[in-house]
């Protein structure tokens, strides 16, 4: 996934320059989304509902993709945020479904996508996004640390992936504001709870947790919901239910 997103980064290089992003970014300095961070400080369970068609572990998710209305539902029934894939070999994901996602919705709207160069950074604001995901296991500490600082000082927020100890104990160190620790392993695709709840208590309070990835039930959003995460997200569960809507609510009670 590095080695892809590396080609693609060259290819976008390639279409527009730095300097001409950097332009669309200034366009997009006055964001009116609410501030993520301050959304999450706010007591109970938050969600964040994600728009993917595809993924590495389970291929297509859905044939049908209207992209546009399933965002626009998910903003209606309340999702505190809207996590949108743009990584486009192995999720299918586009820029542009960002671009039009951000939008049109009042959620703020989370890049999905593994950052690896701070272009992609100023990509992420120029096409509408207020929060970044940075994945700790393929940054070094100083990437980790200047790329949040980035996202921060162009308005966003960053989301920085943990799966291990290791990587929560970097992501601390490197003065993450939102840490998120991803229920599946990104190597074998593993769902592991008890991974995630053990992490969890690593974390100091202050800082809200988001946990991610291979989230089913009710029953999986109380178990997270009292280990103590503030948010959880949520793709493909969503992406195959019909009730998206009554689902966002009934995890929000
Ligand atoms: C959502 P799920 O199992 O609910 O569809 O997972 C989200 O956590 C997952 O898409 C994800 C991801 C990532 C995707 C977590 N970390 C990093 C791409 C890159």
């Amino acid at each position: 996934l590095v080695a892809a997103t590396k080609k693609r980064l060259h290819r976008h290089e390639a279409k527009k320059p730095l300097a001409e992003l950097k332009q669309e970014v200034q366009q997009m300095l006055a964001d009116s989304k609410p501030n993520f961070l301050d959304v999450l400080n706010q007591p109970g369970l938050h969600v964040i509902s994600e728009v993917k068609k595809a993924s590495p572990s389970k291929g297509t998710i859905v044939k049908d993709f209207p992209y546009l209305n399933i965002a626009k539902s998910y903003d209606q029934a309340g999702a505190d945020a809207i996590s949108v894939l743009t990584e486009p070999d192995f999720f299918n994901g586009h820029l542009h479904y960002l671009k039009e996602i951000s939008r049109e919705v009042s959620a703020p709207t989370l890049r999905k996508d593994f950052t690896i160069d701070p272009y992609m950074i100023y990509e992420a604001k120029a096409n509408g996004a207020s929060i970044i995901l940075i994945i700790v296991a393929i940054v070094n500490d100083q990437q980790l640390k200047e790329y949040r600082e980035l996202a921060e000082s162009l308005g966003m927020q960053a989301i920085v992936e943990a799966y291990t100890a290791d990587e929560v104990t970097r992501a601390l160190k490197s003065g993450a504001k939102i840490i998120g620790i991803n229920n599946r392993n990104l190597k074998d695709f593993k769902v592991d709870f008890q991974n995630s709840l053990k992490l969890r208590a690593m974390i100091p309070a202050g800082i809200p947790v988001v946990a991610e990835s291979g989230i089913k039930t009710q029953e999986d959003v109380e178990t997270l919901a009292s280990a103590g995460f503030n948010a959880i997200l949520m793709g493909e569960t969503l992406m195959r239910a019909n009730n998206k809507q009554q689902l966002i609510k009934e995890f929000k009670e």
